[in-house]
């Protein structure tokens, strides 16, 4: 019998607790592959299966596609600064484990193939929003490096794939004490231990943050169109945009954070952080085109269920 195990790499990160215990609840097979260099356990379940190891390895690779219809690649070093620190790491995880990957799934009978991209590929944005065909001109490695695994996924033109380019993703269960983390988990870590917040600028530099949930919709909605419908799924060899269409500057987020907690929330301003871009915001027309995806539009609500 055809197996129909969605194999779920770096499944022990933040997306990847939601990704997986969705696929679950809707009766997927789950194989996890991570090293827990920063993910958690995650809790067990008839129908999941996890691997311990290092995606880099080939023979960790081959164990973890025995048996797998599908994958979803989110191993990465996901911390940028981590990734400017640590250029060999970065390339050897977020570029040359990832194109192992495509390689040995496609040798080994995999059907269909997600990469979570990222929206730091299109570097500093000339005009707003970004769209899939604004120029990519990452600053960085994490870029680089994110842009280079896409485009290798995307050469395998006979094969159903796409790549996500995610935004600023946030939601509950990203890890509160790291350095690494998204702004809003920090913001709201602080706030929660009242602890006062740290502005790298003036604040009124702007994200696209997207939901998480919305981020899993995507995925799971492309991974169905991909496995019924193969290379010719509206989605197949493209790139799409994961953001919410909206962008929010800090003090804006400060200021729906002090209406929830009703109290002024104490602020110090430092320098602007290295590399840093003032504005970023997408369009996720494409995607809503093709398979009629869309964020939700619940914000505010999004960001009181953070405190
Ligand atoms: C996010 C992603 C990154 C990559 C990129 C794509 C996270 C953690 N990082 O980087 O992986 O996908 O988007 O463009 O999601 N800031 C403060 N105070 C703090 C922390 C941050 O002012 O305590 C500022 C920071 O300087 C920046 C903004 O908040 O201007 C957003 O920072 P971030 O680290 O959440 O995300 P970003 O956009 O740098």
């Amino acid at each position: 019998m055809e197996s129909d195990t969605v194999l779920v790499t770096g499944g022990a990160g933040f997306i990847g607790h939601h990704l997986t215990s969705t696929l679950l609840s809707q009766g997927r097979k789950v194989k996890v592959l991570d090293d827990f260099s920063s993910g958690t356990e995650l809790p067990t379940h008839p129908l999941l299966t996890v691997i311990v190891g290092d995606m880099s390895e080939s023979s960790v690779r081959e164990e973890a596609l025995h048996e797998v219809k599908s994958v979803i690649n989110l191993a990465a070093i996901a911390s940028v600064p981590l990734c400017e620190s640590k250029p060999k790491l970065s390339s050897r995880v977020n570029y040359l484990a990832a194109q192992g990957l495509f390689k040995d799934a496609f040798r080994l009978g995999v059907s269909t193939i997600i990469q979570a991209s990222t929206s730091a590929l299109y570097g500093v944005p000339n005009e707003l929003p970004l769209t899939e065909k604004s120029p990519t001109k990452p600053i960085g490695n994490y870029g680089l490096d994110k842009q280079k695994a896409e485009e290798s996924l995307l050469s395998f033109h006979e094969h159903p794939v796409c790549a996500l380019r995610l935004f600023n993703v946030f939601g509950v269960g990203q890890k509160r004490d790291s350095p690494y983390s998204g702004v809003l988990t920090i913001f709201s870590d602080n706030i929660n231990k009242n602890l006062p917040l740290k502005i790298f600028g003036d604040g009124h530099q702007s994200r696209d943050f997207i939901h998480v949930n919305d981020v899993v919709s995507a995925f799971i909605l492309c991974l169905n169109d991909l496995e019924n419908n193969g290379t010719n799924s509206k989605v197949s060899g493209k790139k799409f945009n994961v953001c919410s269409g909206n962008s929010v500057t800090l003090l804006e987020v400060i200021d729906s954070f002090s209406s929830f907690t009703n109290t002024d929330i104490e602020v110090n301003f430092e320098s602007p952080r290295e590399g840093d871009i003032l504005h970023s915001l997408g369009s996720f027309e494409f995607l809503n085109n093709q398979i009629d995806w869309k964020p939700s539009e619940n914000f505010t609500e999004r960001l009181r269920e953070l405190l």
